[in-house]
């Protein structure tokens, strides 16, 4: 089969995700509509073929290495501390982050990952489900990365820049690596930092648990969702893969949370970015 054929990827009879008249995927997108609104979290369970998944986790792991590791302390919006407000705020709460990202300019040219990625049937498909006309994220680093999580990484509490991300686990490691959110904590008018808060300090009532496995697709509104994943156990590096789309076109992220993330920032950052909304990082 040809690599750079879309049922490669992904298994069409349970997925049609090419063919708007079929009646699967009519339903696929009504339970997928259904699933955002209430929970802001959808997955495709097995959508990646084995072989697919497989070629894909190789990939992964031959740019693993080059992933930016960074070890250290960041609040929930990656954010610098801000002296201006009181000490018992989540803006002034740092936890423990440890995981690397490979960035998008690491990706070869023949990158099966970007190919998938870069497929218009997919986001199409992941725009009908959303139910809003969605564009590739126009950042070079943060469009298409892996969140590289070795054994004894962890990735803490967070919110994306993006409004939703798509994520495809092409390695999993051997225990840990759960994906736990709390949808819609905040919302484009209200940080809801009261919320944040009780979070934070161990409030454990709104968490929601995802176990991924190789292979699943999971959709989820990462900007208003505080998400993390928890500590990766065992011998086998955690791989990834995040996909990121955006309501506008030609949106970019802020520098400080490049030079965080990828540990660089490129011309793009200093120009005068679009952005999506005016909720703080
Ligand atoms: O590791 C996960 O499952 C979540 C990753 C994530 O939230 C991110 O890369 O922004
Ligand atoms: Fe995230």
């Amino acid at each position: 089969m040809k690599k750079n054929n879309l049922s490669y990827f992904i298994n069409l009879e349970k997925f049609p995700i090419h063919d708007r008249k079929n009646s699967k995927y009519k339903k696929i997108i009504q339970e997928a509509k259904k699933a955002l609104v209430t929970d802001g979290c959808y997955v495709f369970k097995s959508i990646i073929n084995t072989e697919a998944i497989y070629e894909m986790q190789k990939e992964a792991s031959t740019i693993e290495d080059q992933a930016h590791y960074t070890t250290n302390k960041v609040n929930v919006y990656f954010s610098k501390d801000d002296l201006k407000y009181p000490k018992d705020h989540p803006r002034r709460f740092f936890m423990e982050r440890s995981n690397g990202f490979v960035s998008g300019d690491k990706f070869a040219k023949k990158s099966l990952i970007k190919e998938l990625y870069y497929s218009e049937n997919l986001k199409n498909f992941i725009s009908e489900c959303l139910d809003i006309k969605i564009y590739h994220y126009a950042d070079p680093l943060a469009s298409l990365t892996i969140n590289v999580n070795k054994p004894g990484d962890r990735f803490s509490w967070h919110y994306d820049t993006n409004e939703f991300t798509v994520t495809l686990l092409v390695q999993d490691s051997d225990k840990g690596g759960i994906f736990q959110y709390v949808p819609n904590i905040r919302n484009k008018e209200d940080e809801c930092y009261d919320e944040v808060l009780k979070l934070l300090k161990g409030d454990k009532s709104r968490i929601k648990e995802i176990k991924l496995n190789e292979g699943d697709l999971q959709l989820f509104k990462g900007r208003y969702a505080l998400h993390r994943a928890t500590r990766a156990e065992g011998s086998k590096t955690r791989n990834l893969v995040v996909f990121t789309y955006t309501e506008k076109e030609n949106v970019i992220g802020s520098s400080y949370r490049s030079e965080e993330l990828y540990g660089k920032t490129l011309d793009v950052h200093k120009e005068k970015r679009v952005r999506s909304d005016s909720l703080k990082d």
